[in-house]
């Protein structure tokens, strides 16, 4: 067998991150015991919200995130029950959950349970409805034409209300299928290719990408992305909404 090369996809620039399964490391976390969390994106990185991965081998619990951070739980592989507003609610293979901030809740992973988390600080706004707990399904929504294109898919996992300061959406992409245009937005993306693959354009960058990979998109980060091979492509993105820049960052 050859010896290993120090060779990896995984990259880290200024304005985004690519990472690739193969360097992934857990990282411990208080809130979540007997899990092997790994930490994929995180304010370290200069992103404004965390996004991580937790695995568990014979089950684990989730706790509360610290106060004033909102969660979103989006189930991988296997099944997890959610405890909150006393009920217990399962979670199963692309099931997911909007936690808002504050609300005590429990993530309980049956043996071989693979979910994946986005986390940020609640950005409240004047006059609208505090978000409430949703539950749902990717694969039991519908999915709407991204800006007329047929072959293009999105489907909004959230409410686009402004009760919500984040969205997080599906999209699907026919083979051969791009985005229309090199997005430019304010907007942060976290992203996990959950199927198929292509090419994804970041900055002045072009990564081959596919099933696991994961990556940041800091604000105004130029994307692209493009379809390659023989099955449509999936990612689930997180995206930022709603919200004024300036509330964001707590200018004035
Ligand atoms: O809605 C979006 O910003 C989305 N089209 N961006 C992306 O896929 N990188
Ligand atoms: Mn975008």
């Amino acid at each position: 067998m050859l010896p290993h090369f120090g060779e990896t996809r995984t990259a880290f620039e200024r304005d985004h991150a690519f990472v690739a399964p193969d360097g992934q490391v857990p990282t411990p976390l208080p809130a979540w015991r007997d899990a092997a969390p790994v930490v994929l994106i995180s304010p370290q990185m200069g992103a404004r919200f965390s996004h991580y991965l937790v695995a568990a081998d014979g089950g684990a619990i989730g706790g509360s995130p610290l106060p004033g951070i909102e969660r979103f739980v989006f189930v991988l592989e296997g099944e997890a029950d959610l405890e909150a507003e006393g009920d217990r609610q399962t979670l199963d293979h692309y099931s997911y959950a909007f936690v808002p901030a504050d609300l005590p809740h429990r993530v309980h992973l049956a043996d071989g349970c693979r979910l994946t988390v986005f986390e940020r600080r609640f950005v409240p706004l004047a006059g609208a409805e505090a978000p409430g707990l949703v539950v749902g399904n990717e694969a039991a929504l519908r999915g709407d034409p991204f800006l007329g294109d047929e072959a293009l898919t999105v489907r909004k996992l959230l409410p686009d209300t402004e009760a919500f300061d984040m969205a997080v959406n599906t999209m699907t992409f026919e083979p051969g299928t791009p985005l229309p245009f090199v997005e430019t937005h304010v907007m942060e993306h976290g992203l996990l290719m959950l199927e198929g693959g292509g090419i994804y354009r970041l900055n002045e960058r072009w990564y081959p990408i596919g099933e696991g990979d994961v990556v940041w998109m800091g604000p105004y980060c130029p994307q692209w992305f493009g379809a390659l091979g023989k099955e449509p492509a999936k990612y689930l993105l997180y995206k930022e909404n709603r919200r004024d820049p300036i509330a964001h960052f707590g200018g004035s």
